[in-house]
């Protein structure tokens, strides 16, 4: 299945199993020192911010390399933990499904061109090691597999 029906598809399961989840359910840490789901949302925008950015600036480059970030201090700036759930879910979704026409948007060739230059290495969650070509394809595969990933931390 194209990554974007799988986006979609993420989206339409989570979003009303998400919106039954309470504020004070969302707010409380899953157990000591882990996140709580409104901060595990939090960082799925973290990661949508990021790689909405890396998906269409990887449709006018040659190379997959883009800058990371640090998901403990961008989750802390972010004040997720205190952030109202409903406005989070809302955003998580319309933002993925933003990015899900972004990569419906991305032609074939461009997903599954070969590219030498990535550092996948660093950023995939599965990671692509760095000797070895890597495509579009398998970083948009890889980014709903982080999602689904996360949200099987909350749901
Ligand atoms: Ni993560």
């Amino acid at each position: 299945m194209p990554p974007e029906e799988r986006l979609r598809a993420a989206i339409a399961n989570a979003f009303p199993r998400l919106a039954a989840i309470s504020d004070a359910d969302a707010a409380k840490p899953r157990a000591p020192g882990k996140w709580s789901p409104t901060q595990v949302i939090g960082h799925l925008i973290d990661s949508a911010s990021n790689n909405h950015q890396r998906f269409v600036r990887a449709n006018f480059t040659d190379d997959l390399i883009f800058p990371g970030y640090d998901q403990e201090r961008w989750v802390t700036l972010g004040q997720y933990a205190d952030a109202p759930w409903e406005s989070l879910v809302t955003l998580w979704r319309e933002f993925n499904l933003q990015i899900a026409r972004v990569m419906e948007a991305t032609p074939t060739s461009v997903r599954d061109a070969p590219r030498a230059r990535h550092n996948l290495h660093q950023l995939a969650w599965r990671t692509v090691a760095e000797d070895q070509p890597a495509t579009l394809a398998y970083f948009m595969s890889d980014y709903v597999d982080h999602l689904e990933h996360h949200l099987g931390q909350i749901l």
